[in-house]
């Protein structure tokens, strides 16, 4: 039985990966901080095939522990500062997590392994390194002009991936993940946030939805399909760096548009307004990914499109808030 130690085990893609990777037969340990963490309690109750292993990315000698008691074929780097707009305010603490965080990962694998490098090592990298565009679509090799503290962090976190490659045969792979969502993703990111004000807006609950810059372009892919492509970055001959996207862009207005048709609420304008405090100190104004290289070589193809994505999580939104009604 193959065996895979997960960090950020709690988060979307980490659950999403938990699950395909016990349907593929493996043994998944996830990596989780802290004493009594609430959320660890609610991946044993969502995943009881899941081996909780204490650590964090902080903690150089927990990393140690946890592979040491985990003995992982592969371990998925998918722990750390998560939402941008919060990098700005706890920069330092994104630089420890998100960046150094890889290395220190990086470096527990190195010592354990020893010299026969058993162990795949995958690396959650992010279209955010893209940043202020150099070229349109972005490719593996579009040069990196990162916008924000947790952009920066990535971009350290994906460079030591390569330079531990290269310089001691580690199998490591660095995933370029554009955006990727589905009823999983937190209620801060800004796909989410609609939908789940959608929802509440349909049932009564809410009037409005609060949000900041309506003009950002990105391209939103299904976290399901994009958990495939980590494994199978992972099962290559040789390891590699890929950009993971669907090779489309679509505007915060875009999004809003198929949330209120998929519930049936007509035109979002007289339900939105902007405020200055969801804007970002700088920001990513259009990502598009080109993901040739993972379709031709990991033969990986996105399966759920924008619409389909949209209407997913409207109505995953819409039965559970209307869940909670009936409960009460
Ligand atoms: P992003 O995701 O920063 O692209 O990073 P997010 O959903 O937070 O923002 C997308 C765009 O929407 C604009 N926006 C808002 N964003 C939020 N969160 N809340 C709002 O109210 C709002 N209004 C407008 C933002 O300014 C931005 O332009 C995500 C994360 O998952 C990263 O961890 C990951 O690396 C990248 O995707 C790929």
């Amino acid at each position: 039985m193959p065996r895979a130690l997960v960090t950020g085990i709690t988060g979307q893609d980490g659950r999403h990966l938990a699950e395909l990777l016990h349907a593929k037969g493996y043994e998944v340990f996830g990596l989780v901080k802290g004493q009594n963490n609430p959320k660890a309690e609610s991946i044993r109750e969502e995943f009881p095939f899941v081996e909780i292993v204490p650590g964090d990315l902080a903690d150089f000698s927990s990393l140690v522990s946890a592979l040491e008691r985990s003995r992982p074929d592969e371990v998925y780097n998918l722990g750390g500062v998560s939402f941008v707009a919060m990098s700005f305010n706890q920069a330092e603490l994104t630089a420890n997590i998100t960046g150094l965080g890889v290395l220190r990962m990086l470096e527990a694998i190195r010592l354990v392994s020893g010299e026969d490098r058993r162990i795949r090592f995958y690396q959650a990298s992010s279209s955010e390194m893209f940043g202020k565009v150099r070229e349109t679509p972005q490719s593996e090799l579009t040069p990196f002009h990162p916008r924000s503290p947790y952009g920066v962090a990535k971009v350290f976190g994906h460079d030591i991936t390569v330079n531990y490659r290269e310089s001691y045969g580690l199998y490591a792979c660095s995933g370029i993940l554009f955006n990727h969502e589905g009823p999983r993703r937190g209620l801060e990111f800004v796909t989410r946030k609609i939908t789940h004000a959608v929802a509440r807006i349909k049932l009564g609950l809410q009037q409005e939805i609060v949000l900041g810059n309506l003009d950002a372009k990105r391209d939103w892919g299904y976290a399901g399909d994009y958990v495939e492509a980590m494994w199978l970055m992972l099962q290559q001959p040789e390891p590699d760096d890929f950009v993971i996207a669907t090779g489309e862009t679509h505007s915060i207005g875009e999004f809003l548009d198929l949330a209120f048709r998929a519930a049936e609420l007509g035109d979002w304008h007289p339900y939105v307004r902007q405020d200055k405090r969801f804007f970002r100190p700088a920001e990513v104004d259009l990502l598009v990914g080109d993901a040739t290289k993972a379709r031709t070589k990991l033969g990986w193809v996105p399966r759920v499109d924008f619409p389909g994505l949209v209407e997913m999580m409207v109505r995953h939104d819409i039965d559970m808030e209307s869940r909670r009604i009936n409960a009460r």
